[in-house]
């Protein structure tokens, strides 16, 4: 039996309304679901920080699913907050953007999911915009659409041809979900866009040469029922098991 390529995932980290005011690492399994179909095998990183941890971390897989979560702090892109942040907790904050670097820096693959592709963005130097209705006038779309069954498929997003995206979705129009009130507004050197929302927002990134960051605003573990989600992890793995062989 092919071994599986060992994909790390980052899981939030509660410090508020929790039990006895002990922290939770706390992640959706939709995230694990969706590496296990892909072919993953998913492992769950906990967000410690110091006796280098993340390079441990990094050591230890072949891949990296940087997730979904609450909003970076905008003085890390030299912003004051906008009353609408719902801030990360300064340990997963710190430990994401540290396995982040360690992972890059061993050339290893990595998908951005929402958050994560916010992260991906802020960690090389680009801005995001705080909150999107001020941002993007008029408002031609709902990017904040969950109801109680979660995010649900929204709105339509144009990937640009050429693009890996492009490759991986065999397509270059595609339905997606949306649940983000926060965008990239100036993109980090060394990324470039691949994909839009027809209000101009921007729905994903990728390394310029588009190889080893894949990054996402909408949700695709809520959807790999459809091949052109699915293929997202299955990319992230099929580099993974290149990189680990
Ligand atoms: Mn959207």
């Amino acid at each position: 039996m092919p071994s599986r390529p060992r994909i790390g995932i980052t899981p939030n980290y509660r410090t508020k309304d929790v039990d006895q005011g002990i922290p939770r690492v706390d992640l959706s399994s939709n995230y694990t679901r969706a590496v296990a179909a892909a072919g993953g095998l998913p492992i769950v990183l906990v967000p410690l920080t110091g006796d280098g941890h993340a390079g441990h971390c990094a050591d230890a897989i072949d891949g990296l699913l940087l997730t979904g979560g609450p909003d970076i702090d905008p003085r890390r892109y030299g912003q004051e907050p906008h009353e609408t942040i719902n801030p990360l907790a300064a340990e997963r904050e710190e430990f994401d953007r540290a396995i982040f670097e360690a992972v890059r820096a061993k050339g290893k693959p990595i998908l951005g999911i929402c958050l994560g592709h916010q992260e991906i963005n802020v960690a090389l130097g680009g801005s995001l915009h705080q909150h999107l209705p001020d941002a993007v006038r008029p408002q031609l779309i709902e990017h904040r659409w969950v109801d109680r069954d979660g995010p649900l498929p929204t709105h339509e997003v144009t990937v640009l041809p050429g693009t890996r995206l492009a490759a991986i979705m065999q397509g270059e129009r595609l339905i997606t979900n949306s649940s983000h009130h926060q965008g990239v507004d100036r993109i980090a050197p060394g990324l470039r866009a691949s994909a839009f929302a027809e209000d101009g927002v921007l729905e994903a990134l990728e390394s310029e040469d588009g190889d080893q960051i894949l990054s996402i605003q909408w949700h695709p573990e809520y959807m790999i029922g459809e091949r052109a989600h699915l293929a997202l992890f299955e990319d992230l793995v099929a580099r993974a098991r290149r990189c680990a062989g």
